[in-house]
């Protein structure tokens, strides 16, 4: 049974470009590719005196359960030189689950939809590049609508 989902991608701490691809390419054993869109330099969202990000978002196919996902990610952020886990710093690589078809999870390990999609320029932006017309399931609202509405005043510009 394939799952549809669609991954976050984010870096701002060494060499960006290349971080994101390699992770892209380590994310290729775990999933199928099926979309990805340009990389972006956004302005850092919550911590404002941090390094600018290059963020990316891909839509593929994958195998995995949602926790099993979750595992294969964490474990690829680390062996791709990521130290800190959950918190604002920083970071190599950090890739957060936007979408698992249309589920909605909640446990204490995950939640998915990512809660902040639809308040954050550094997703949308990307999303809207690869699948405008995807519906969030948690409000109904394509990724297009979404954008729209966006209230994030953030610098998001193609690289
Ligand atoms: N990730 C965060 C916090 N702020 N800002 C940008 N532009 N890009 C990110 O990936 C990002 C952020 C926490 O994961
Ligand atoms: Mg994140
Ligand atoms: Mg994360």
């Amino acid at each position: 049974m394939y799952n549809q989902i669609f991954l976050g991608l984010g870096s701002n701490l060494g060499n960006r470009e290349e971080n994101l691809e390699k992770a892209t390419e380590s994310l290729k054993d775990i999933l199928v590719i099926e979309k990805i869109s340009s990389v972006y330099e956004a302005d850092p969202v919550g911590a404002e005196d941090h390094p600018q990000y290059l963020n990316q978002v891909l839509e593929a196919q994958t195998e995995l359960a949602p926790h099993d996902l979750l595992s294969s990610v964490k474990e690829l952020e680390k062996r791709l030189g990521r130290k800190t886990e959950g918190d604002m710093k920083p970071r190599v690589i950090d890739i957060d689950i936007l979408f698992y078809n249309q589920n909605g999870i909640k446990s204490e390990k995950l939640i998915i939809p990512h809660p902040l999609i639809h308040k954050r320029n550094f997703v949308l932006i990307p999303l809207g590049e690869i699948a405008p017309e995807f519906v969030h399931p948690s409000y109904n609202n394509t990724i297009a609508e979404l954008l729209e509405a966006c209230e994030d005043k953030s610098g998001v510009e193609k690289l």
